[in-house]
C-alpha cells in the first residue's frame, strides 16, 4: 500500500501490510512441524541435506517475523526421537546444524531479545550438539522476549512417560498425594511446563509439506489447538506463508467463539 509519510515528505511503500486481520488476535504459542526438506533438495536434484541446510535459514527468517509480530512462544520440531533411523550421513549433517545455527544466529537472538530452550532428550545427543544447545540457552537466558523452542530428539508419548514416572516418585516419596493430580499438575511435569501455564499449549500447528499427520508432537498440549497444513515444503515457507496460516487460525478462532482484540479490551 502507497502511503505518504510528512516526516519523510514522500509516499513510499508502507512498510507494514499484512495478510492477516491486524484487529484480531495473533497466536501467543505457534507451533510447527517443518516437513518436506528432503522433498524439496530431491526436486532440485541435490542431496538432502541441501533442504535441511535451507530449512535451517528459514527457521532464522519465521523466528525474525515471529518474534515481529508479538508471538509470544514459537515451537518447532526439528528432530524427532525416530529421525535416528535416517542414514548416518544424514544424522551427522542434522546433529551439527544447532551448532552452525548458534554460530551465525546468536547476535540476532540478542538483538530481537529472544529466549532460546531446547526440549527432548538432550543426553542422547552427540556432545557437540549438546555443548551447543546449552550455550545458546545461556547465552540468551536473560533476554525477555520471544521463546524460540526447540524439540530436539523429541517424542510425545516418551514424554508423557517420563512425566508419568517423575509424578509416581513424588507419590512415593509423599510430596504429592495421588489424590491431587489434575491436569495441572501433569502440564506442569511435561516438558512444555517451564511455560507460563497460559502459554504451554499452542493455539496453533502448523505442518508443511502436505502430510496431515501429528507424528507424536506434543500429543496432550494440542487438545484444543487449530490445526494448519499448507502444501508447502519448510524451505518454501516464508513470511507471507506465515501470515496466511496466522489468517486461518484467525478465520477458525473467530468463529468457535473467539473475541477479536477489540472484544477482548472492552471485557
Ligand atoms: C534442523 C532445519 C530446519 C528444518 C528441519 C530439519 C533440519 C535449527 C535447529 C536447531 C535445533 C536446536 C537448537 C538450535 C537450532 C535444528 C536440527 C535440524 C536437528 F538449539 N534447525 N534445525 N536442529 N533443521
Amino acid at each position: 500500500m502507497l502511503r505518504f509519510f510528512p516526516e519523510k515528505n514522500k509516499t513510499v511503500l508502507a512498510e507494514t501490510e499484512y495478510k492477516f486481520n491486524p484487529d484480531l488476535t495473533v497466536p501467543q504459542h505457534i507451533a510447527i512441524i517443518m516437513d518436506g526438506n528432503g522433498r524439496w533438495a530431491k526436486n532440485r536434484r541435490l542431496p538432502r541435506v541441501a533442504g535441511h541446510k535451507e530449512g535451517m535459514e528459514v527457521v532464522k527468517k519465521i523466528t525474525k517475523h515471529a518474534s515481529h509480530l508479538g508471538v509470544k512462544v514459537l515451537t518447532l520440531y526439528a528432530f524427532s526421537t525416530e529421525n535416528w533411523k535416517r542414514p548416518n550421513e544424514e544424522v551427522d549433517y542434522l546433529m551439527q546444524l544447532p551448532v552452525d545455527f548458534f554460530d551465525t544466529f546468536v547476535p540476532e537472538l540478542m538483538a530481537r531479545n529472544v529466549k532460546v530452550n531446547v526440549m527432548g532428550y538432550q543426553d542422547l545427543l552427540p556432545a557437540h550438539t549438546q555443548k551447543a544447545v546449552l550455550n545458546a540457552m545461556d547465552m540468551t537466558k536473560n533476554n525477555t522476549g520471544m521463546v524460540l523452542n526447540f524439540a530436539l530428539n523429541y517424542g510425545s508419548r516418551s514424554e508423557m512417560v517420563t512425566a508419568i514416572k517423575a509424578i509416581s516418585k513424588e507419590v512415593e516419596g509423599h510430596q504429592l498425594s495421588s489424590d491431587v493430580i489434575d491436569e495441572e499438575v501433569i502440564s506442569e511435569h511435561l516438558m512444555t511446563g517451564f511455560l507460563p501455564k497460559e502459554l504451554r499449549d499452542p493455539e496453533l500447528l502448523i505442518r508443511t509439506s502436505g502430510e496431515e499427520r501429528l507424528s507424536n508432537f506434543l500429543l496432550w498440549q494440542i487438545a484444543y489447538s487449530e490445526l494448519v497444513f499448507t502444501k508447502e515444503y519448510w524451505p518454501d515457507y516464508n513470511e507471507t506463508s506465515l501470515e496466511n496460516s496466522i489468517a486461518s487460525f484467525q478465520q477458525r478462532n473467530r468463529r468457535f467463539g473467539g473475541l477479536t482484540k477489540k472484544e477482548e479490551e472492552t471485557q
